[in-house]
């Protein structure tokens, strides 16, 4: 199976925190984690390689104040990009949150500060999102003469629907706190650190059998794709693969055998 090299990354932090369960920091604090090329070319890195080198969960997080900062404006700036450049530019980012969203391991991101511009993108690719209190999400991109090019049409728009998507591009709105978990950005806010109920999330997900976890975190995003139709067939595919598989049996026996966790409300 493949392996993870931390030493190959550079703009990203990349260590293993427990058994199977990874962290990812973007790592360019000074820059606010502005996303250049060669950090998204290290996520691409990434993600391509975690579903088959035994990652069974991410935590995604960012270094210093912020989460992220967006494109990195002043590499974009000096580029000077043609047109197609920035259509590539555009579609390696979309290599990278594809391989998030699609990939099948439970990516948990953890937000702080700024998450602005392509940074909610890259957090909108996660399968979970743990805001705290400094958190704050917007679409700055309006007010500085460019548009949404990592996603936030397909994503923001799956969290909060068309018309506060459209509202926060035309006006550069910022969400934060219990607002922003309501209208659904996160599923979770803390007022402690982000980062480490992010990581208790990653550590319980990271419980589950691997081929739960690929058909929730590929299965779901796959099928709303799809016509519904469509959908129904494929979920009862994947589903015939996942709950018929050997390791699942010691989990149904516990059930029977009433050992196996019964579940309620706290
Ligand atoms: C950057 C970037 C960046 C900071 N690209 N270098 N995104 C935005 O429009 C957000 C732009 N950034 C900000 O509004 C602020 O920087 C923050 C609110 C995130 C943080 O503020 P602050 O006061 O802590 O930091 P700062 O003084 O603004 O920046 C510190 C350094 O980070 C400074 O570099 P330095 O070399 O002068 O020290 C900044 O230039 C640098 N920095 N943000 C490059 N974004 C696929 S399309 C996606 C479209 C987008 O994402 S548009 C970007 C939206």
């Amino acid at each position: 199976s493949l392996q993870i090299n931390p030493s190959d990354y550079e703009s990203l932090a990349v260590a293993q925190t427990d058994d199977g369960v990874w962290r990812v920091t973007l790592n360019r604090p000074d820059k606010r984690n502005a996303l250049d090329l060669a950090t998204v070319e290290e996520l691409v890195q990434f993600f391509t390689v975690a579903p088959r080198a035994g990652v069974r969960a991410v935590v995604l997080a960012g270094a210093g104040d912020h989460f992220c900062a967006g494109l990195d404006l002043i590499e974009h700036h000096d580029a000077d990009r043609s047109p197609a450049a920035f259509m590539h530019v555009c579609m390696r980012w979309h290599e990278a949150f594809n391989k998030m969203e699609y990939g099948g391991v439970p990516v948990i991101a953890a937000l702080h500060g700024a998450v602005v511009g392509g940074g909610l993108e890259l957090a909108s690719a996660a399968h979970i999102r743990v805001m705290d209190e400094t958190a704050y999400v917007a679409l700055p991109e309006g007010q500085r003469g460019l548009f949404t090019g990592g996603g936030a049409t397909i994503r923001v728009t799956d969290l909060i629907g068309k018309a506060r998507t459209v509202d926060m591009m035309l006006t550069g709105r910022v969400y934060r706190g219990q607002e922003a978990v309501d209208l659904g950005f996160a599923q979770y806010l803390v007022e402690g650190s982000s980062l480490e109920l992010a990581h208790e999330i990653a550590q319980k997900t990271a419980e589950n059998l691997p081929l739960s976890n690929f058909a929730i975190c590929s299965g779901v995003s796959h099928m709303q794709n799809m016509s519904a139709l469509d959908a129904a067939y494929a979920e009862a595919v994947l589903a015939g693969v996942v709950n018929t598989q050997p390791e699942a049996r010691a989990r149904l026996a516990a059930f029977a055998d009433k050992t196996g966790a019964r579940i309620r409300p706290e």
